[in-house]
């Protein structure tokens, strides 16, 4: 084999394995606690190009809000969709969007952009 062919099949080894990282990789984030203070919780997620962090988690009992940073200027990322709980808020109307979250029980809450492209959870425990 010559030394070009040997050179592009390594190129082309290391993009399919970039790729497979890239769509069966787990790409965990680390979850992040919520504030808690003596009258509630808060988690904030930072919106800028998918949801960061995308797991937050609130304390059982203490009552619990998301706020949502909004600083991505998509179309994608525009709403805020938690379908369990019937929520669907615009992002761009204010920097802040604050979403109440029922703690009275353990559970998750998923939520997702408008699409359903991104996706994040809120853990409740
Ligand atoms: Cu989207």
């Amino acid at each position: 084999m010559k030394m070009v062919k040997v050179f592009a099949l390594i190129i082309g080894i290391i993009l399919i394995a970039l790729i497979a990282w890239w769509f069966f990789g787990k790409h965990e984030q680390a979850a992040q606690s919520a504030q808690v203070k003596d009258n509630g919780q808060k988690a904030t997620v930072v919106v800028n190009g998918g949801y960061s962090p995308s797991t937050v988690v609130l304390k059982k009992g203490v009552p619990g809000q998301v706020d949502f940073d909004m600083r991505d200027h998509t179309a994608c990322l525009s709403h805020v969709v938690f379908d369990s709980l019937g929520v669907n808020k615009d992002l761009t109307k204010q920097k802040i969007t604050t979403v109440k979250i029922p703690t009275d029980k353990a559970g998750e809450f998923n939520f997702a952009c408008g699409m359903d492209m991104f996706h994040g959870k809120v853990v409740v425990k």
